[in-house]
């Protein structure tokens, strides 16, 4: 038996208000045939499956054209609800896709138990992203340290019933957990939002019941082992998110199931269907550097220009503007411009460097900055403020999935 595990899709994601819908398609159709080639047999897709609560039309119908696909190859599915999904709009049609057999886990189930699939030889406990009101009920009447730590604990306490059920169920079967969390040590993007407040509340590789022979992690956009563990792993993102991932590998994980034990851990390359790419020096560097631009990739790079020159000019910013404004190039589309003066006295009126989008600002970026401007708070009621606006923005998010 063979088992692709992938997480991290965020269909109907745009970059800097550009549509990635060609690149998802690009890489769905290298996954079809990826399927068919190698003859997989249980596809394990780790949440995000979509970038918003309330994805596009475009993203839903690609969502359910790929699932049509997998039945024609008689692939089984399992999806799993992430941060950034609603688990109720997942969910909803998962009666229907059932009897296609295709599991979808939206949101955190009561009882537990149906969290867990039993296949034929092979068991997986499809844990989808666990949310405050999910922790909230599994730890009722303990109390950690903190709520960090009660956050901690919840999701430890969710991957230890399960492996309890499953140690008395299922003898001599592999058991794969899924899950959509933030480990310690992980490595992470830009383009992930921050899950547990603010990534304080990070599980540890070791929380993971050794019931487990694998754990398929979402969440985190680098592929990456956790903890030096070869059985748990997050398969990354199958496409650049943000320009943090523009020199990152793209993978998706092969699993090989034989005599009820997992043989065989293999990655495999996604090819690149888009560069993403710094241009990066003085306006007269820049301007020939996009004048000898070569695309290789099938679509059209994706170009972020940054003009560093030594002293402020506004002349220069004028040059920039006009030149991204008339840039037109078959190979490449600028997405973001900035300029900087390396000379530039630096006040606190000037918090941004010219031609930065407020949209490249996060939230607590934006905070963060502000908070730099005060001068009569103290650090620690800066760091109080920061924390407490973190968990404020949690509540909005999980608001609006659900
Ligand atoms: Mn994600």
């Amino acid at each position: 038996m063979k088992i692709l595990h992938t997480a991290d899709w965020h269909l109907g994601k745009k970059l800097h208000k550009h549509d990635l819908s060609k690149d998802h398609q690009m890489f769905l159709d290298w996954l079809i045939n990826l399927i068919q080639e190698k003859s997989i047999d249980l596809l394990l897709i780790s949440g995000d499956i979509f970038d918003l609560a309330n994805p596009p039309i475009e993203a839903r119908t690609m969502y359910y054209w790929f699932l049509r696909q997998m039945i024609q190859l008689k692939c089984k599915i399992i999806v799993t609800g992430g941060n950034h999904d609603s688990a109720l709009m997942l969910d909803a049609p998962k009666e229907i896709l059932q009897l296609l057999d295709i599991k979808v886990v939206g949101g955190a189930t009561n009882p537990i138990v149906n969290e867990i699939v039993a296949l034929e030889n092979l068991v997986v406990c499809a844990v989808p992203y666990l949310r405050d009101a999910d922790l909230r009920q599994a730890i009722e009447g303990e109390s950690g340290t903190s709520r960090i730590e009660n956050v901690r604990l919840g999701i430890k306490k969710h991957y230890d019933e399960l492996a309890e059920i499953c140690q008395k169920k299922y003898l001599n079967v592999p058991i794969i957990a899924m899950g959509h969390l933030y480990a310690n040590g992980s490595i992470s993007s830009e383009s992930e939002r921050e899950i547990q407040i603010g990534n304080l509340a990070s599980v540890d590789g070791n929380d993971f019941s050794k019931t487990f022979n694998y754990v398929a992690l979402g969440h985190i956009h680098r592929p990456q082992i956790i903890g030096g563990n070869e059985r748990i792993r997050y398969s990354g993102s199958p496409i650049p998110l943000s320009f943090s991932e523009k020199n990152d590998q793209k993978i998706v994980i092969i699993l090989e199931v034989s005599e009820n034990k997992i043989q065989q851990i293999s990655e495999v390359q996604v090819p690149k269907f888009r560069e993403l790419k710094l241009i990066s020096g003085t306006i007269e560097n820049v301007k020939s550097k996009l004048i000898a631009f070569q695309n290789e990739a099938p679509l059209k790079s994706f170009l972020e220009v940054e003009v560093i020159e030594d002293n402020f000019n506004p002349l220069i910013i004028k040059e920039l503007n006009d030149l991204i404004g008339v840039f037109d190039d078959e190979n490449a589309i600028v997405l973001k411009h900035k300029i900087s003066f390396k000379n530039e006295v630096k006040s606190s009126e000037e918090l941004f460097v010219e031609g930065q989008n407020l949209e490249d600002i996060s939230e607590k970026e934006m905070l963060q900055k502000r908070l730099e401007r005060e001068n009569a708070l103290s650090e620690i009621h800066k760091e109080m403020m920061m924390e407490a606006f973190t968990e404020l923005l949690l509540m909005v998010e999980q608001d609006d999935e659900n």
